[in-house]
């Protein structure tokens, strides 16, 4: 019984044989976005904390952000992508800072 859909000779009714389910999920990039007020120190602790950084790779990407505008906190499924998103979000508006945090298809 190797083909989709091949008559069983015994029961006469059709099978379908399960197709491997071999497909990568879709990947998303988080994104960190610069602007004028949101102090150094707490984007690296937001790297720290939510993306599992030592400092020096927070420190890294956040300089990336300041200079060129936008860097990756990290890569994930959707779900994972946007939990953290929503969590960076909340944390920095509780803390009264406009850093974004966006994510988008890798
Ligand atoms: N540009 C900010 C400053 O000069 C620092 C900063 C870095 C803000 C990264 C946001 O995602 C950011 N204080």
């Amino acid at each position: 019984m190797s083909d989709e859909n091949t008559r069983d000779k015994e029961h006469g009714v059709a099978v379908a044989e399960a197709k491997p389910e071999i497909k990568q999920p879709r990947m998303y990039k988080v994104l960190l976005l610069n602007d004028d007020y949101t102090p150094m120190d707490f984007v690296v602790q937001v790297l720290r904390k939510f993306f599992h950084k030592s400092t020096e790779a927070a420190t890294k990407v956040m300089l990336q952000v300041h200079y060129e505008g936008q860097g990756v906190a990290g890569i994930y499924t959707a779900e994972i992508a946007e939990t953290k998103v929503a969590q960076v979000n909340d944390f920095s508006r509780a803390h009264d800072h406009p850093l974004m945090c966006t994510m988008e298809e890798e």
